[in-house]
């Protein structure tokens, strides 16, 4: 099934009420441990990039109708037990990794496996599936992964910087000829040639475009993928790189705060605009503070920049599609 025609069916099968949380997590903390629950379906299908053209996808899904790339972000505290299921509905095998936090082993085609965990370090991960690696993960089996430092609801770690709303954003290099020769069963043995390049699944569209703004498709309007905010409020963004290429992130308007990469806190938080973004699972925690533009004038309250990547191939799509790449929008309400 392509991605907008799921999407279709998904809008008129939610109402309003449901909340996913792809990349804005909403969190209380608690005073005691819990057991966080979750059903992971692995499906496939094809979801059509920017240039029109039908890319195959294995993603872990929220229901068996659905392709889900990536998956669902999790968010928990310190202590808490996971317990994750995993419905492998292929017939290829699968796992379900989060590194040095657990790995499910073998789930074969068509069998199911409750994985059951506990948490101990506060921090963003990605859980993925490590098989057949590296392709499996790069086909969009993949997922973010967020622990809260416990009863805390503003802090990445213990005395970290504080924020007042956070998200995730899972980056991914797309090359098709791999992905078409997956589906058929085979083990891909060209040169690495990324040809899309998504933040949460998606990619920007140019004003004019049918699909400019459409908020399911255009990752510069996707509400679970753009920032949002006003003067005062800092966003923790955690970003996972699920692609095999290093990239340059760069934010417009703010410099972020650099509180962690690769899941190791910096001794010494720096401010910065462009940072370097490891690549094969590879993260950046970045804290995006609304100040008031500094370079600005006159001063503004209120407006939307860029965030895009610098390394100029990702800001297209199939070879050429300039501002069809990865990119999002940072509005200050
Ligand atoms: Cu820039």
């Amino acid at each position: 099934m392509k991605r907008r025609d799921f999407l279709k069916l998904g809008t008129a099968g939610i109402t309003g009420a449901v909340s996913t949380s792809l990349g804005l997590l909403s969190w209380s903390p608690r005073s005691f441990a819990a057991t966080i629950s979750k059903t992971f379906y692995i499906t496939d299908g094809y979801i059509a990039m920017p240039d029109g053209v039908d890319v195959y996808f294995k993603g872990f899904s929220d229901s068996l109708s659905q392709l889900n790339i990536p998956g669902e972000s999790v968010i928990v505290q310190q202590g808490d037990t996971v317990e994750i299921t995993i419905v492998n509905t292929l017939s290829s095998d699968h796992s379900f990794v989060i590194d040095g936090v657990v790995d499910s082993g073998i789930i074969n085609g068509g069998q199911s496996k409750l994985i059951s965990f506990t948490v101990n370090n506060a921090g963003s991960y990605m859980f993925y599936d490590k098989l057949n690696a590296p392709f499996n993960r790069l086909l969009g089996l993949h997922g973010g992964f967020a622990v809260m430092h416990a009863g805390s609801s503003n802090e990445l770690y213990n005395g970290s910087p504080t924020f007042v709303q956070q998200y995730v954003w899972v980056t991914n290099d797309i090359d098709p000829i791999w992905h078409d020769e997956v589906s058929r069963g085979r083990t891909p043995s060209s040169t690495f040639n990324p040809y899309y390049f998504t933040i949460n699944g998606r990619t920007m569209r140019v004003p004019g475009h049918p699909e400019y703004g459409n908020p399911d498709i255009d990752s510069g309007y996707n509400q679970q993928t753009r920032l949002e905010g006003s003067i005062g409020d800092r966003t923790l963004v955690r970003i996972l790189n699920a692609g095999m290429c290093m990239h340059s992130v760069h934010f417009h308007a703010n410099h972020v705060e650099w509180l962690a990469e690769n899941g190791q806190p910096r001794n010494t938080v720096w401010k910065k605009d462009t940072l370097l973004l490891p690549n094969n699972i590879g993260s950046l925690d970045v804290i995006y503070p609304y100040e008031v533009p500094p370079d600005s004038w006159p001063q503004v309250t209120k407006g939307y920049f860029p965030m895009h990547f610098h390394d100029e191939m990702t800001q297209t799509a199939g070879g050429g599609l300039y501002q069809f790449g990865l990119a999002t929008t940072i509005a200050f309400k």
